[in-house]
């Protein structure tokens, strides 16, 4: 039988999408696509079985131009477009969610909103060290108390002449115990949303790690603590006000989410289809019953609806006109899709489904988190919903 550390992937394009695609897409997502099989593949099992994170791939990623691959090249970005910021996120997730996210976090809610709404001064600082990973960052927006309603949150900041005086808690942040700066969402004395940029070693702030992760194990997770820090003025993220500060780069990231899910399900669908072939079950191969074939082309025909949904997506994108609301039913169909081919997976492979010899439990594991973070799988049919009816559900 062959195992998940020989890496066999070939990516399904039944409706040859790759039609869809320019040359230079090909090239950068074959890179990407390369990269994961010999870098990740070999060590994804290992490090997600041991809860840690690979943080030295971050060198690699880079290198790949996976952080921050939209964003101009002047200020480090990659200068490409979304779409194939989308096919990026797509091989990395083909990879480990976990592997995603570190792009994700790093190019999409850290670099994004210091380009978006940072000063001149603070994209010199931050946004090219970002870029090589020289420094890592994290997104504090969700608080212990505050997860799907971001709005009511009550980290805040005090006026005190050149600086603010930050108090609150952030929780579930993605990178944040090894992050050197911390994009930090709090509400100034009129209760306004404001962006802060918040860094490692600053008095009364600390990150410590979140244990026990039974999904994301590959990705580092932690709260951020704020006792009475002083952030000088200089650090506050001049260009927006309110909260459509941190979703705005929840658009973003929900956007390479979209396509990322979709490298998750066709690493199980691949992995299925090979299995089913190869095991011989009374004298013939699993792809040979019914129900076996059942679960296969259902699996294709869900990966191909979701292909097309995110290519259509990064058309609009690319021209600026995809909006939050269809943003989130990219996530959340495309999630739900992979999470569901994920469990079908597990089953084709039998008993050797749970092992780490083949991906689908640990893609299985880690689509939950995926189904949760950056807006939860019912959160976004409420933004579909209030989009289609005109009426907010939320208040
Ligand atoms: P609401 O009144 O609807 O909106 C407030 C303002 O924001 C605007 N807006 C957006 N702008 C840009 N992009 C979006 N996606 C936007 N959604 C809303 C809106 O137009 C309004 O603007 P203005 O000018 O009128 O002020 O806000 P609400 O308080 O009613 O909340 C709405 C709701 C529930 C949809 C929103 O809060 C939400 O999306 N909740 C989910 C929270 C969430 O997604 N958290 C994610 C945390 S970060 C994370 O999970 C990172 S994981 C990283 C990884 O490891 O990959
Ligand atoms: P809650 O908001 O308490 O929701 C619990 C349940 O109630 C959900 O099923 C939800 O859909 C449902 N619910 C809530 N409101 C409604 C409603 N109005 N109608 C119907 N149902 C509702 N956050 C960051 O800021 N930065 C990060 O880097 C980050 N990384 C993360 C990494 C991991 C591993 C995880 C697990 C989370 C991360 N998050 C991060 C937080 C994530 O965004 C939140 O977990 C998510 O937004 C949900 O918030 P919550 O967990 O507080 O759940």
């Amino acid at each position: 039988m062959t195992s998940v550390k020989t890496d066999l992937f070939q990516a399904p394009d039944y409706y040859i999408l790759d039609e869809l695609l320019s040359e230079e897409h090909i090239l950068v997502r074959n890179a990407a696509r390369d990269w994961v099989k010999k870098k990740v593949t070999p060590i994804i099992e290992e490090y997600s079985e041991k809860a840690k994170c690979p943080v030295h791939l971050y060198k690699g990623m880079a290198e790949l131009g996976v952080l921050g691959p939209s964003l101009p090249i002047e200020y480090g970005g990659g200068g490409m477009d979304e779409i194939t910021y989308g096919l990026l996120m797509q091989e990395l997730e083909r990879g480990d969610s976990g592997i995603r996210s570190m792009a994700s976090v790093q190019g999409s809610l850290v670099m994004y909103p210091i380009y978006r709404y940072g000063s001149e001064e603070q994209k010199q600082k931050y946004l090219p060290a970002l870029a090589k990973a020289g420094m890592i960052g994290c997104f504090g927006l969700t608080e212990p108390n505050h997860g799907s309603d971001p709005g009511s949150m009550i980290s805040n900041i005090k006026d005190d002449g050149d600086a603010y005086i930050l108090n609150g808690a952030k929780m579930w942040i993605t990178n944040s115990p090894i992050a050197d700066i911390a994009v930090v969402w709090a509400k100034d004395e009129d209760g306004v949303v404001t962006g802060l940029i918040v860094e490692k070693g600053m008095e009364g702030f600390s990150a410590p790690e979140i244990h026990g992760k039974w999904s994301l194990r590959a990705s580092i997770t932690g709260e951020l603590v704020f006792e009475d820090v002083r952030i000088p003025k200089e650090n506050v993220l001049p260009g927006v006000r309110g909260l459509k500060g941190p979703l705005s780069c929840l658009s973003k990231a929900r956007y390479g989410i979209a396509w990322g899910a979709i490298g998750a399900a066709m690493d199980c669908y691949d992995s299925s289809l090979r299995y089913a072939k190869e095991r011989i079950q009374f004298g013939k191969p699993l792809a040979q019953f019914q129900l076996t074939q059942k679960k296969l082309a259902e699996m294709i025909t869900e990966i191909t609806k979701a292909q097309l949904l995110a290519w259509r997506l990064g058309v609009l994108a690319n021209e600026g006109r995809a909006t939050p609301a269809q943003i989130s039913m990219a996530k959340r169909n495309n999630v739900w899709m992979a999470l569901q081919i994920a469990r079908e997976a597990r089953q084709i492979h039998g008993g050797m489904g749970i092992t780490s010899e083949y991906p689908m439990m640990r893609h299985l594991m880690n689509l939950e988190t995926v189904l949760t973070y950056e807006g939860t799988h019912d959160i976004h049919l409420l933004i579909t919903g209030m989009d289609v009816t005109g009426l907010n559900a939320f208040s």
